[in-house]
């Protein structure tokens, strides 16, 4: 079993629906148990600024799925939730969800980039991660709490916690 955090994130279509719904979509893949859920955080967007505000929240699992099969079971999710995938890049989307971190893993691809590339100086990631993983280390770059300190979360608003049930029956 492996320990992986998994941003989420959704700026139309009612976003914190869009993100409960996810996080219970997460929680019900086959080997995979939900551990954690962060609050939900509102931002105003990063990139283009003529797009809505951000829901974004954090979720720990345990799973025993490769990398890979967790990235399309999670992009199956995604086009569930009518993700369309423009090519434009920093575009509005319904939902997005990321691997964080996988375990201890490193690796550099195409189509996978652990840790997630955007994660080191993204508040909207960092701060719900720490709410969840307050003695995490970044593999490569040391603790989370050190990196968090240099961002500056005022921009983040705490709207609540997820109803997220926790489905165990499938971890195997
Ligand atoms: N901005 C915020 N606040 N939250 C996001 O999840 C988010 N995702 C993105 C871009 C467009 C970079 N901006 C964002 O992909």
């Amino acid at each position: 079993m492996t320990t992986v955090f998994i941003g989420l994130g959704s700026n139309l279509d009612d976003p914190v629906q869009q993100i409960i719904q996810a996080c219970a979509e997460i929680a019900a893949v086959k080997h995979v148990t939900l551990r954690k859920t962060s609050s939900l955080y509102r931002s105003a967007p990063m990139g283009p600024r003529d797009q809505p505000d951000y829901i974004n929240a954090v979720v720990e699992i345990a799973t025993s799925l490769a990398p890979e099969e967790l990235l399309r079971e999670l992009q199956a999710i995604e086009i569930r939730h009518g993700r369309v995938r423009t090519g434009r890049r920093w575009h509005a989307r319904t939902l997005d969800l990321d691997i964080l971190l996988f375990g201890e893993k490193v690796t550099r691809s195409d189509r996978l980039t652990i840790p997630h590339l955007g994660l080191y100086e993204r508040a909207f990631v960092l701060y719900p991660l720490l709410e969840i993983a307050p003695d995490l280390d970044i593999p490569g770059r040391g603790s989370l709490r050190e990196l968090v300190h240099n961002i500056d979360g005022s921009g983040l608003v705490n709207i609540g916690t997820i109803p997220c049930l926790n489905n165990n029956d499938n971890a195997t």
